[in-house]
């Protein structure tokens, strides 16, 4: 029944870059398939160094996945984290990173293949390839047109997460609102939650998107005009804003914030850290009515990368099932990864905050990707929103 669910759910997850809705036939989205997990790894055929460095967003990986990748391989994992799309971009940009997979987001990967800041991957180091969901593929060749740079990582949406028991408390006789996302753009609720702690994710393209939603505009609008109405409709909340991270978990688990603007699935863990640390906070992912941002996040060779084969062995260590389903099970981010599904654990399964019901799905913002141009003026908005106060 969830496969089922999940499948209806992609059916309408179309990402679409730059307004373009051409879609690449299926049968150039996936390798030749090769569903059962490889006995020995591409690695084995690597005649680079044992060396793989990896940049990641942080809290995006399972526990044990680069220890049996390095146990396995023999290959040293240089593991560091960024904190957002923004971060990530500028790396890339400079070039000379260092870095040999880096996990850039839909709405940014576009124009970093445009661009000319990827490698094309070997698709016949990496026969795991045909594990990946050909309907996901499909539309993230809308993107990556021939699915020739990007393996995705881990999906989920942006969206209001609160502490259901701090909210309530700070709202005192205002029920709570019909539109989730009243509660972080909403000047009537945030100057009362205000009390309890609002975080914000902290970026430009986290948080310009989700404004121009809730305005009725497109969330991947490329217009000035659209930035600057975003901008000045958080204005009126800005007094009552007082973290930006790109880690709330624990600002959430640990009750230093109670509503935020951010991720479902680090909501999720910040639910799960909560009970495991028997405090009383309760963390809920709310779903808003006219719908959360879905994201996609994929790996990706940049074009410099020193250990190409490195990377293209590590990719196809993460698509086996079990590894792929490691990190949708210990993490609460879905998997495009179709032979995992089977290894998904009921409870994150059933979680309709994870893998949400079709209704909803159908309600979500789709990802696209912004011009170079709107990005510029979209950090220009975000830098002066967080300059005043
Ligand atoms: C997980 C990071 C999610 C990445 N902590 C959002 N694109």
């Amino acid at each position: 029944m969830n496969r089922k669910t999940l499948a209806l759910a992609l059916l309408v997850l179309a990402v679409t870059a730059c307004g373009e809705k051409e879609t690449a036939p299926s049968s150039a989205v996936v390798a030749p398939s090769a569903t059962a997990a490889a006995p020995t790894l591409p690695a084995a055929t690597s005649t680079e160094e044992k060396i793989l460095n990896i940049y990641n967003w942080a809290d995006y990986i399972s526990a044990n996945m680069v220890a049996d990748f390095e146990k396995e391989t023999g290959i040293k994992v240089n593991y560091q984290t960024f904190e957002n799309n923004e971060g990530l971009h500028a790396k890339l940009v400079a070039g000379n990173s260092g870095f040999d997979l880096v996990v850039p987001g839909a709405v940014f990967a576009k124009s970093q293949i445009d661009g000319g800041l990827l490698m094309k991957l070997d698709k016949s180091r990496i026969p795991n390839l045909g594990n990946l969901d050909p309907v996901i593929m499909s539309k993230l060749a809308s993107v990556d047109a021939g699915n020739d740079y990007l393996v995705p990582w881990a999906w989920s949406y942006t969206t209001v997460g609160i502490n259901k028991g701090k909210v309530v408390k700070a709202l005192g006789s205002t029920p709570m609102p019909d539109n989730a996302w009243d509660l972080v753009f909403n000047p009537t609720y945030t100057a009362k939650l205000k009390s309890c702690g609002i975080a914000y994710l902290d970026s430009p393209t986290e948080i310009i998107p989700p404004a121009m939603h809730y305005l009725g505009r497109s969330a991947y609008s490329n217009a000035p005009a659209d930035h600057k109405a975003a901008g000045e409709m958080l204005a009126k909340v800005r007094p009552d804003i007082r973290i930006f991270t790109s880690t709330m978990i624990d600002d959430l688990a640990g009750g230093k914030a109670c509503v935020a603007l951010g991720w479902a699935g680090d909501m999720n863990i910040a639910h799960n850290r909560a009970i495991e640390n028997k405090s009383t906070n309760d963390i809920e992912v709310l779903l808003p009515k006219t719908g959360g941002l879905i994201f996609f996040d994929s790996l990706a060779i940049p074009k410099d990368a020193k250990h190409p084969q490195n990377a293209a062995a590590f990719i196809d260590y993460f698509l086996r099932p079990e590894v792929s389903a490691s990190l949708t099970n210990e993490l609460s981010y879905a998997t495009a990864n179709k032979a995992a599904l089977a290894k998904v654990t009921p409870e994150i399964a059933q979680n309709k905050t994870v893998f949400v019901d079709a209704e909803v799905m159908a309600k979500m913002v789709s990802p696209s990707s912004f011009s170079n141009e709107a990005r510029e003026s979209m950090s220009n908005v975000y830098t002066l929103f967080k300059k005043s106060k």
